[in-house]
């Protein structure tokens, strides 16, 4: 595969106002870890009543701080109006259905959706074979997802991260295809775009390496929950395409994966997510840490407080819990909990790891 030394990556993402920040740190992961040489061009689809012009500012900011990189908004207002009913979804997700239509000058485009991490450069990822295909995604483990359509899918992918053939959807009049479909289909779309794009595109939907868009909540180490890799077999177990990932790929792209897609949000304080403080690496990198360290109130429920909270709550609920983690991981968090909570007060903790580390020997 030849990688162009000047190559040009276009990459299209889609935000309202509640997307702003987690977009703004992916774009900057990929800013902060793109070649040199590479030049980026982000298209950034919005509607004006969902992000405001100050938004708008924050994202176009972006240009002036990176070189090689250029930052086109798209105003789609108006567009996908109709979907609103369904709950659960922003209708910028719906954006991506339309690339083909939005951008008649462009072949392909690499679609990011705004909780992603870029890790490395994606002039590799740019250049895969897309001939015949219209979408290339990571193997999502739900397949049966759009079993109720009857179509028979082995291959499930995740609309999240993808590699799409723009030129071979305007060739096949795909936007319409699929606006006909969401108006038959409404009631039905579980999954919104991504059933789209699973139902419809169905014989022209392919793979991407599972290093392009691997889920955050796969976890390469063991713990109580998941030894032996469970969490990984069990995902992959879970998929019924032909052309499967396998265990060491999955491995490796645990690892060291080029995009890391996480659908458990980093930015959700209330919650534990694996790799939270990698996303948190590329917020502090952004001009705008103070606010978005504000916004999801990021101080509030650091760790450590919330260490110190279960502690003073309840001591006897707290061993109890460290108690059910494998010995390695209990002299950890036993140890770690000594450091934070000080020498004087918590005696016990000291004994206990004392305790933990000569039952090891
Ligand atoms: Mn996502």
């Amino acid at each position: 595969m030849m990688l162009m030394v000047n190559a040009t990556i276009s990459i299209a993402m889609a935000l309202d106002e509640n997307f702003l920040y987690p977009t703004l740190v992916s774009m900057t992961s990929l800013l902060e870890n793109k070649h040199r040489h590479t030049r980026c061009c982000f298209y950034l689809l919005y509607s004006s009543e969902t992000l405001s012009k100050a938004a708008r500012a924050v994202l176009l900011s972006l240009g002036e701080k990176y070189s090689k990189c250029e930052i086109i908004l798209i105003d789609v207002s108006g567009l996908y109006n109709d979907i609103t009913d369904n709950m659960r979804v922003s209708v910028p997700t719906y954006y991506r259905l339309s690339l083909s239509a939005l951008l008649p000058e462009l072949d392909r485009i690499i679609w990011l959706d705004g909780d992603t991490l870029v890790l490395h450069d994606l002039r590799d990822m740019f250049v895969i074979d897309m001939e015949g295909y219209y979408y290339r995604g990571f193997l999502d483990d739900r397949p049966d997802a759009v079993d109720e359509f009857d179509i028979n899918n082995d291959h499930y992918i995740c609309a999240g991260v993808l590699l799409i053939n723009l030129k071979e959807l305007r060739q096949d009049n795909m936007v319409e295809k699929f606006t006909a479909f969401i108006a038959e289909n409404k009631d039905r779309l579980q999954w919104q775009d991504q059933t789209v794009i699973n139902v419809v595109g169905l014989d022209k939907t392919g793979i991407l390496p599972i290093r392009y868009g691997i889920f955050n909540y796969l976890q390469e180490r063991e713990n109580r929950y998941y030894s032996g890799f469970k969490n990984i077999r069990n995902y992959l177990e879970a998929l019924r395409s032909t052309e499967k990932y396998t265990f060491s790929e999955a491995k490796r792209a645990m690892k060291n994966p080029s995009i890391l897609h996480c659908p458990s949000k980093p930015w959700d304080c209330n919650v534990h997510v694996y790799r939270e403080g990698l996303w948190l690496k590329y917020a502090k990198k952004t001009a705008y840490y103070t606010e978005i360290e504000r916004h999801y109130q990021l101080n509030k429920f650091q760790w450590e407080n919330r260490f110190r909270f279960l502690c003073k709550a309840n001591m006897a609920l707290l061993f109890d819990y460290l108690d059910r983690y494998t010995t390695s991981m209990r002299v950890f968090n036993y140890t770690m909990l000594v450091r934070l909570l000080g020498d004087q007060r918590y005696e016990r903790l000291k004994t206990t790891v004392k305790n933990i580390v000569s039952e090891r020997r």
